[in-house]
């Protein structure tokens, strides 16, 4: 494990605890007291001070990389010199630019290593609702909520799109089958829950390759709950996926099974030797939308077209 904050801590325990044909050896972290008490948790684990010096470790074989997307490209090259596999957090990278770089990288490798952390796709009731689809004809619209009860301060406009809103962007990809044209992310009355100069909730239309539309309201301070959900509208009925009620306090409750269900998927794939889920590619995809996201937030909404990768 590579970077053990919020999400890392909690996939350590997924794959200490929950995932079978894995064993936890060795966690680093820059916060080195933080590392080592997670290691603690875990028997037989190993702190390794550099993120570089785990992933080059012989006696590890699979990296899983919840450190920040700015750290990303640099580690995920690693695995790749190594030849090991890596399942990634989303955001892949923070530019296009890098995570092609990426996509080079693994293309010349000539197998797929990477795995992306777009969980969502794992999740049960998004899977339903993917595997449903075709009892309601043609996907002609997705309607999207994602809402968070609070975020640190740091947490800035520019991070919903990047952090938040990019898992609209992989569903809107997944569902549709189709890549993003055009993305708008409008800021309206901002929550005076948000930090100052936050805007905050956002609402992005994304405009489909193929003439879908996908519209999503994210809000990052709601102060209520975690909800999230999804409807997909086609030519003969609506399909939902509705926030459980109580509402959950936060991602890890509302996806843990999700982020089982995935973690088990990439721990399988490299045990079988072929990778699986969303790739590098996904993750490029998902950048791309996002940055040209970013842009329209700052430029007033405008709709901002996504250079459709070829
Ligand atoms: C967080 O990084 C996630 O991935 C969550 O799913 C999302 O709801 C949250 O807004 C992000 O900060």
């Amino acid at each position: 494990m590579v970077g053990v904050g919020v999400m890392g801590a909690d996939h350590a325990a997924r794959l200490a605890h929950r995932v079978a044909g894995a064993a936890l050896v060795a966690v680093s972290d820059p916060d080195m007291g933080r590392a080592a008490a997670v290691a603690s948790a875990f028997a037989g684990v190993r702190v390794v001070a550099s993120p570089l010096a785990l992933i080059a470790d012989s006696g590890v074989d699979a990296v899983l990389l919840a450190s920040p997307g700015s750290a990303h490209e640099e580690q995920v090259l690693a695995c790749l010199s190594f030849g090991k596999p890596v399942l990634c957090e989303k955001p892949l990278t923070l530019s296009a630019a890098s995570s092609l770089r990426l996509v080079a990288a693994e293309r010349a490798l000539g197998r797929r290593l990477v795995q992306v952390g777009f969980m969502r796709r794992f999740d049960p009731s998004y899977t339903r609702l993917q595997s449903s689809l075709s009892s309601i004809g043609r996907l002609l619209v997705l309607h999207n909520v994602h809402r968070n009860v609070s975020a640190p301060a740091s947490f800035r406009s520019e991070m919903i799109v990047r952090d938040s809103l990019v898992h609209e962007v992989d569903v809107a990809r997944w569902l549709f089958a189709d890549e993003i044209a055009s993305v708008s992310v409008l800021a309206g009355l901002s929550s005076r829950s948000a930090p100052s100069g936050v805007r905050d909730p956002l609402v992005a239309v994304f405009r489909m390759a193929g003439g879908g539309i996908v519209t999503t309201e994210v809000f990052i301070n709601s102060q209520t709950g975690y909800e999230v959900r999804c409807e997909a509208v086609g030519e003969r009925g609506s399909l939902f996926v509705d926030a459980p009620r109580p509402l959950p306090a936060d991602f890890l409750s509302r996806f843990a099974s999700a982020y089982d269900l995935e973690v088990q998927a990439w721990v399988s794939s490299c045990v079988e030797g072929r990778a699986a889920g969303p790739g590098v590619w996904d993750g490029y995809a998902a950048t791309t939308a996002s940055e040209a996201g970013v842009r329209s937030l700052q430029n007033g909404g405008e709709p901002v077209a996504v250079e459709t990768p070829s």
